[in-house]
């Protein structure tokens, strides 16, 4: 059995998942789902990345050890992949010891090869995007060339991977596999930044310590994206075990954020560890929000679990994999998703599971019979030349190309029914006709509830079951493209595959109706604080400026409309609750770092407190 090796990025654990990583997951997974029914023996992988700066410098702001937070928020993403039915095989965590024992293993590995030294690293540190970045990148205004946030001057003392050695290796090899980085630009991109130079690569840190130790020199924690790569290899037993039977990797599923780490550095530091290189690093593209860029601060991120929650699991799948050619950048908007649905899921999907499945039931009771003769076998030919599509189509991972190949011959059957009148048939008692009709029309719902399997596998459920054949995945694609391998069936419409759904405006809905899930609730960071000052601001009539204590090294300024209510002694020494984690904000020239809570009713302003003193810095919960 050929085995196919399917991985998505490990992402990170300082922040919930929202659409953008459930995309990727979800390609993969349609990948994974795609190639098991060409009966290949597939392993999947998914998993979080733990390590790093920017995981303890987020575990810090809430209180909690990077350990802590890494295992709270691991639940989210594997709750996630749970509710969309994600089949991976495994899920890799980069705190867990056989991933730690491995990344060790390959650091002394290369360093006794001589491609890993000892020096000093000097330069600009990009802790969102963790990465190095050269003066040429970053430009006069000193940003991160990928996220646009500030960066860090980094100097400190650093073990350095021979990169630049690999220059010559690396474009000789992509010359040769010219479909190792697909879609092409993104190739032609690594081959220009490839052939722009490589600089050795820092590969340790010394001033933090949340990482895994250098084997020999524990002063040194590992670069997280050193040991990130190595989840690939740790996951399948690191040299060891099954890794022959799976390595190399046939497809790394990425963003185009980290396609230069997984085409440059990846294949580098495999060529050093003198073990093959993985066939395809497959980079999307970036999901933006009603043609905006996702960020908290815009209060605009998608969340999947509410996505579920409100459409149908296919339908989330099929708009997303549907909407955007893979590896272009694509626009989410719940508009165009009911569009979607109500268009392509429910006008012509639905109706021709529901049309042809009522008709079976009318006109024989729901029994089908292979006919004695085939007069007119159209159907099944086009189902062999659209199958032959979508596997051109799935080759160069092009989701949203076989999804169009499939609504064309769920198109074309749709037409087969109107031109065939099985109505007319049935009142002329044409019987034998009717018969041949009805069963191409049942194997023709047999081959699309096999086919769109990967991509929509609760409405393939559904037909399978309503055709009174058995589990989707018992079989593999050759059952689904025999026309004529089923005597006979009985089958009832039971299920709706999708409802027509109303679009609805978020302001057209009532209060009541705007219902947040509770990660929502949680990504608001509400603290006690201790008012040490209060000052009114001289020309405000509403505004008082306060220095409180949130537990941190020094206190904050936050300005408050209470002057109306309250007076500045009144304040100082009383225990509030604010919102910790609020961009600051300008109000007459000062800048305000959180927001208190109060209840109004109108006239009446009270501050929320707490009902005996605890330490400034406490969390509400
Ligand atoms: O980069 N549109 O993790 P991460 C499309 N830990 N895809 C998006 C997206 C968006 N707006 N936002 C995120 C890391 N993604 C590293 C990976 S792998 C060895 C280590 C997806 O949590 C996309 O796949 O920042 C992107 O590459 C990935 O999430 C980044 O996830």
């Amino acid at each position: 059995m050929k085995k196919y090796y399917i991985t998505t990025p490990i992402y990170y654990v300082n922040d919930v998942p929202h659409i953008g990583h459930s995309y990727t997951t979800l390609a993969a997974d349609t990948l994974a789902r795609y190639k098991r029914l060409l009966g290949e023996k597939v392993f999947f992988l998914t998993g979080t990345d733990e390590h790093g700066q920017k995981i303890q410098k987020a575990a810090r702001s809430v209180n909690l050890t990077p350990q802590e937070l890494a295992d709270k928020v691991v639940e989210n993403f594997k709750r996630l992949w749970k509710k969309l039915d994600i089949t991976n095989d495994f899920f890799v965590r980069t705190t867990d010891d056989y991933h730690i024992k491995c990344v060790q293993e390959a650091f002394e590995y290369i360093y006794k090869k001589g491609d890993i030294y000892k020096g000093e690293y000097e330069g600009w540190y990009c802790i969102p995007c963790e990465s190095y970045y050269s003066e040429v990148e970053i430009g006069k205004d000193k940003v991160c060339p990928v996220c646009g946030r500030k960066l860090d001057l980094v100097k400190e003392e650093s073990y350095f991977f021979r990169l630049s050695a690999y220059e010559d290796k690396l474009l000789k090899f992509y010359e040769k596999h010219q479909d190792f980085v697909i879609p092409k630009t993104r190739y032609n991109e690594i081959i220009s930044f490839v052939k722009g130079g490589l600089k050795d690569l820092s590969i340790t840190r010394t001033s933090f310590d949340w990482g895994i130790p250098v084997p020999f020199d524990n002063k040194h924690v590992i670069y997280v994206w050193f040991d990130a790569l190595l989840n690939y290899l740790s996951a399948i037993g690191c040299k060891n075990g099954s890794f022959e039977e799976i390595w190399p990797a046939d497809v790394h599923f990425v963003g185009k954020d980290i396609l230069r780490f997984h085409a440059v550095y990846w294949p580098a530091f495999l060529m050093s560890l003198e073990l093959p290189l993985p066939k395809h690093v497959v980079a999307h593209g970036w999901w933006t929000v009603d043609g905006k860029k996702m960020s908290k601060s815009l209060g605009n991120v998608v969340d999947p679990n509410k996505m579920i929650q409100k459409y149908p699991k296919d339908a989330y799948r099929y708009f997303l994999l549907r909407n955007v050619p893979f590896g272009l950048d694509g626009d989410f908007s719940e508009k165009e998703l009911i569009e979607r649905i109500n268009s392509e899921l429910v006008n012509d999907f639905g109706n021709l599971v529901s049309r042809s499945l009522t008709m079976m039931e009318k006109y024989s009771d729901g029994l089908v019979n292979m006919p004695i003769t085939v007069e007119n076998d159209n159907l099944s030919k086009l189902a062999k030349s659209t199958y032959d599509k979508i596997l051109e189509h799935m080759n160069i991972f092009r989701f949203d190309e076989a999804l169009i190949d499939i609504f064309e011959y769920i198109r074309a059957v749709n037409k087969y029914i109107t031109e065939k009148e099985p109505w007319t048939l049935n009142k002329l008692r044409k019987t034998a006709q009717l018969n041949e009709v009805l069963y191409n029309l049942f194997s023709a719902l047999k081959f699309v509830a096999g086919i769109i399997s990967p991509f929509l596998p609760d409405s393939s459920e559904k037909i399978m079951n309503m055709l009174g054949l058995n589990d989707v995945g018992s079989y593999t694609a050759e059952f689904f493209l025999d026309f004529y391998n089923i005597e006979q069936s009985k089958v009832a419409k039971k299920d709706m595959l999708f409802e027509r759904i109303e679009y609805k405006n978020e302001g057209e809905k009532k209060e009541s109706e705007k219902k947040i899930p509770i990660d929502e609730f949680f990504n608001v960071d509400l603290k006690v604080a201790k008012i040490l000052e209060a000052e009114g601001i001289e020309k405000s009539r509403k505004l008082i400026k306060l220095k409180i204590d949130v537990g941190e090294e020094s206190p904050r300024t936050l300005v408050a409309g209470l002057k109306e209510h309250y007076k500045p002694e009144e304040l100082v020494g009383r225990y509030i609750i604010v919102v910790a984690n609020l961009k600051p904000a300008k109000l007459m020239g000062i800048e305000s770092n959180g927001m208190l809570l109060a209840a109004k009713d109108g006239e009446n302003l009270a501050l929320l407190t707490v009902e005996k003193p605890v330490k400034p810095g406490a969390k509400i919960s």
